[in-house]
Order: C-alpha cells, then structure tokens, then sequence
C-alpha cells in the first residue's frame, strides 16, 4: 500500500488554483489569523502568517491571542529594481509594515509586521509599483536568482535577463492572485482554469533555480534545486552548464534529510533554456515524494533513484540532447565590495548591508541613506545573494555625489569593516520566524565583535573568512556551505560547522555539537590560534579546517553525516 500523501496535497487539490477561502479568512474580523488551510496556500501569493514571538509569553499571560502579522516576500528575478520601485518599497514599509527593508539570500525584500486588515492594501501598492509577489513561497519555482556583482559586460546582462524570462516562463498562470490582491474578475468556472506545468496539485514542494557567472559564485548555484552556469566565450554568452539536485535544509537528528551540492549533468544554448527548465520542473512535479514533506525536494528525488535515472528521465522528455557540461571554475562566493567599472563606462557600487536589514540604527543611517540615493540614482538598484546591493549603473559624473551620500548616512561599512563581518549572512531568525530555534540576525552583530577580537588577538584581523548563522537547520543563510557557521539548536546553543570552502563548491560538516555562545567563543579561539599557526600560504580557513582533520566534509551526493 503506498504512503499516503501529506495534508498539503489535500489543501492544494481542493484549493481551485489557489484560491482557497482565503478571502473569507481575511474578511473575519473576529482575529487578526486567517484559516490553517489559507495560511497555507496564502505562502504561494507571497505571505507567510507569523506572530511576534517576543510578545508570546506576556500574551499568553494576558489572554490574549497571539500578535498575528504577515510576512511578505517580493519576486523579484535577479534582484533587479529601480530606484523608483526601491522608493515605493521604502515608503510601503513605513506604512504598512514595521519601517524596516530585509533583503534575503534570495536578492529580494521582505517586509515584516503587516497586519491582516492591511495584507490587501500592501500587496496592491507592491503591485502598483509594477512588483508582484506570486509565487515567492510555496510549492512552486521560488525567485530565480542570478549573479548580481559585478554587472561587467554585455554578455553578464544577458545572463541576468535570463533570469527573468526563466521567472516569467514557470509562473503559475492561476488568476487567483489578480481576484484577490487586485480585484481582477472572478473567474465564473475555476474547473476550466488551466496550470500548464504545475497542474492542480503544483509541485510537491519548493524549487529553486540560480543563475551564476563564474569566477563568481556570490548565489551559491550548486544550493539550487537547478544551478545555471553561463559560459562566456569570446566574450558571447553561449550557453548554461546545468546542475540539478542542491538544497540546504535539513532536521536535527534526522539523517535522511540533510544539505547537498548540486551535480553538473550538461550544457544547453540559451534557446534550449527555458524548455530544459520547465522538463527538470516537470521531472520532480511527476516524481518528487507528496507523501513526505521532509523528503519531497529534487535532491531526494534524484538521491532515491540515482542522477543516471534522472538523466534519462529528462532526455526523454527533451525535443534535443544535452551537450557535454563546458569548462567553468568558481574562485569566489562573497560579494566584491566597492566601486567597480562595467564595460560601458558605468561604475557599480556594492554596499555593505549587515544581515540585509535596511533600517536606521544610530549613526548608520541605512533606509534613509538608501532613500537619499535612491532620490538621485539614475540606474538601478541590485540586491545580492548575501544580503546587499549594488548602486548599479553610475555614470562617471556622478560618483562623487554617490559617495558623499555613502558617507553622510553611514553606508561605508563595505569599505571600513573587517573581511570577516563583510562576508557574514544572518537569517531572520527570532522574533518573526516561526521556526527559529535560536537567535541569528540578531545575535550576529555580538558574535562579530567577538570574533573579531580573536582574530585581532592571533593576527588575523584581514582573513577572509566566511562566517554564517542560522536559527535553526534549515538553512536559509546557507549555512553548510559556510567556512564557519552556527546553526541554532535552542535559545544561546548551536551546531559550530566547520570546512566549507571558498567558492561553494564544498559542504562543511559538525565540529561541535549543541555548545552554548562561550563555548563557541573559546572555540573559535583555539581554532583562530591554530589557524594562524599552521594555515599554509594562501590556505582559508574552511580548506586548513580539512586539511588539519578538524572535520570531514561530506561526500557529494552522499548522505551527510552529522560527525566531527
Ligand atoms: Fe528560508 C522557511 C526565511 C532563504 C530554506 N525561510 C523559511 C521561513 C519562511 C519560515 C517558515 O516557513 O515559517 C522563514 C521566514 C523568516 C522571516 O521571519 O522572515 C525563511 N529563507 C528565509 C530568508 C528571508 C532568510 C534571510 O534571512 O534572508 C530567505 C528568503 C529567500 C527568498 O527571498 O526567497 C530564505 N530558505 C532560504 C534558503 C537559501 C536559498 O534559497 O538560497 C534556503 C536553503 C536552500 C533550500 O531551499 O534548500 C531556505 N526556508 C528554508 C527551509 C528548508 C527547506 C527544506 O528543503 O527543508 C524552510 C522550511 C520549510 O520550507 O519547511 C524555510
Ligand atoms: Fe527561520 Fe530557520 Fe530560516 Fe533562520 S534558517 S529564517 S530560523 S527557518
């Protein structure tokens, strides 16, 4: 008898496309919740239901029900806007949100804190600023990212256009979300609507698609469900090599679930692109576990039944053969801070934003700095995979104006702080994430400054080290392919990982179990000092914590074991 398929299956079949009752459940005045079947399907528009966590307690205390709030996420393919659009963000957070920008490691923004009787108002100003925020979340293919920095050359744009055809390629084609954000007509019949790829039962879980151009992995393309690597020749874009299978989540003391790198199985011309995408989608639509949600992402799919299976299965449904997977090398994963010119003339200034949360805070004036320049920008704004944005497209002339604004609101940081803390990716994490365990965002800005102590203390002040912390294993901030990273366990206690490399190309694994912040701290201290004694010339930390046996890192596509 085969398992039976999860609770979520069930909420998408009966849904009509989305729909839900997702109206009534905002039109009850009797809670600031909506239904645990539209919180569900409401994910594929764009939001997720959360409550303040830090008021939980006193809450409860007082009888009262939680304080429900809507996160939102925009799509926005490549992390591309314009200063106009990042202007109607800005104010959109100030009146309906809680006045703070998070940028994720998906280059896009989230907004926090809206409450129910304000979700419609919010998604329609997003809307009208020309951004949408259908299927952001949920069972679908999620925000395709692409290489942000730097934006050099021809070619690098086309790529990054890419991104957006491939977005606009694997939409859902429901019109539930006009009905319900933008007052669209009510479709009379929803049983004549029609989802191409996704059917009535959408994917069986989320699915990601990155976009990278080497030498830079600054998305950490062999994290994806699909990683996309151009391949510039002659200076021409000529194609993707195609990598399916990576992922990030997994469940503490669960081995079946775990993270895992992606494996190149070819190369297509950009013409072959969009239908290569849409099988690799179909393949884990038809074959992914509905029954398991743990176990429903393309990396099992393909680990269960082996990558030659998967291969076969795709060509099959393909109207063309793959071609043999191109040379490509990845030297770099960061972002690379600072003015940089593009082949046109443009200057493109990456800017450092710490845990990508756009607000102001004492003498760093970071939304309003943001807002100044966004004011007197004539190109664009490009959010990053690590949590920061680029002043793309500044012409010659208008640096200096630029930079006076960098420095008069505190946004200089990329040039002042130290490798360690430009490089370092937080998730949210508490007190608006349902499933954080620990803190991250905002127990990075301590750990840092311990850090950096240490590394002062053995004389390693400018080491470039990838730091990264989690609230908990699912991995948002990709925390196994940090060189150092934490992933919660509990409130002050987390997994310290160890030995991923440089360019995300290796996974690390556990040195240490469960350990609460001093440990950490004393950790990190033995580490830094052996570093700095023992680390060959050139060595990072991550390939010197292989080298020296401090872990072993998982084998690729291999189970991950948990084991220092
Ligand atoms: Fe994530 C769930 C935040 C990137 C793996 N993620 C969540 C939720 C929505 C919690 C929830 O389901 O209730 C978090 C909302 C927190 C909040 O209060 O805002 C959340 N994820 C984020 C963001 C905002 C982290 C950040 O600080 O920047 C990122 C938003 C990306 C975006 O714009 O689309 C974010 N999440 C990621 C990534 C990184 C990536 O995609 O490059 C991963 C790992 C890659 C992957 O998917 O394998 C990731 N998020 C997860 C998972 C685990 C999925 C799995 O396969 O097990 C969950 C939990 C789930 O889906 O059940 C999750
Ligand atoms: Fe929340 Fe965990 Fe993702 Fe952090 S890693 S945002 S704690 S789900």
């Amino acid at each position: 008898m085969s398992t039976p398929a999860s609770d979520m299956e069930r909420v998408k079949l009966e849904s009509r496309h989305l729909r839900g009752t997702i109206a009534q459940s905002l039109a009850n005045p009797l809670t600031g919740a909506i239904s645990e079947d539209d919180n569900k399907l409401l994910k594929f528009h764009g939001s997720y239901q959360q409550d303040d966590r830090d008021l939980r307690e006193e809450r409860r205390l007082q009888k009262l029900e939680p304080d429900y709030q809507f996160m939102i996420r925009a799509r926005l393919p490549g992390g591309v806007l314009t200063p106009t659009q990042w202007l109607a963000f800005d104010t959109i957070a100030d009146t309906y949100a809680n006045g703070t920008l998070r940028i994720t490691t998906r280059q896009t923004f989230q907004l926090h804190g809206v409450i129910k009787q304000q979700l419609k108002a919010t998604m329609t100003a997003i809307n009208a600023s020309l951004i949408d925020t259908l299927a952001a979340c949920g069972d679908v293919n999620r925000n395709v990212v692409a290489s942000a920095n730097p934006v050099q050359s021809q070619a690098h744009a086309e790529a990054v256009d890419w991104a957006t055809k491939l977005s606009e390629h694997l939409m859902p084609r429901t019109g539930a979300y006009h009905e319900l954000w933008l007052d669209g007509e009510k479709l009379a019949d929803t049983a004549t609507e029609h989802e191409p790829l996704y059917g009535d039962a959408y994917l069986p879980r989320k699915f990601k698609i990155g976009l990278a151009i080497p030498p830079d992995n600054d998305i950490d393309v062999f994290s994806q469900d699909l990683g996309l690597i151009a391949i510039i020749e002659d200076r021409q874009l000529t194609g993707f090599n195609v990598a399916v299978g990576g992922g990030m989540g997994a469940t503490h003391n669960d081995p079946a679930t775990y993270p895992q790198l992606a494996d190149v199985i070819g190369f297509v011309p950009p013409e072959q692109l969009l239908e290569t995408a849409w099988h690799i989608v179909a393949v884990q639509r038809d074959f992914g576990d509905r029954a398991n949600r743990k176990h429903a992402r393309l990396k099992y799919t393909i680990d269960d039944r082996g990558l030659d299976w998967f291969k076969t299965e795709l060509q099959s449904r393909l109207g063309f053969t793959l071609a043999p997977a191109r040379d490509a090398r990845f030297t770099h994963n960061g972002d690379r801070y600072g003015w940089m010119q593009g082949e046109n003339g443009t200057w493109h200034l990456t800017l450092h934003i710490p845990a990508g949360r756009v607000a102001d805070v004492g003498k760093r004036r970071l939304k309003s700095g943001l807002r100044a320049i966004a004011e007197v920008h004539a190109g664009d704004l490009r959010m990053t995979c690590n949590q920061n944005v680029i002043i793309a497209g500044v012409a010659p002339a208008d640096r200096d104006a630029i930079d006076a604004l960098v420095a008069e609101y505190g946004l200089d940081s990329y040039a002042t702080a130290t490798p360690l803390r430009r490089h370092a990716v937080a998730c949210v994490a508490l007190p608006t994430c349902g499933m954080a365990m620990a803190e991250a965002e905002r127990y990075l800005p301590a750990l840092l400054d311990q850090a950096e102590a240490l590394l002062g203390k053995h004389g390693l002040a400018d080491a470039p080290i990838l730091l990264r912390i989690s609230g908990c294993p699912n991995g948002c901030p990709r925390p196994y392919l940090g060189e150092i990273a934490l992933v919660g366990r509990a409130l002050g206690r987390y997994d310290l990982r160890l030995g991923a490399d440089f360019s995300g190309q290796r996974l690390n694994a556990v040195y240490r179990e469960n350990i609460d912040e001093a440990t950490i701290v004393a950790e990190l201290d033995t580490l830094f000092a052996r570093y700095a004694a023992e680390r060959q010339a050139n060595e990072g930390f991550g390939d010197f914590s292989v080298r020296a046996q401090l872990v072993t890192p998982p084998a690729r596509r291999a189970v991950l074991e948990t084991t220092s």
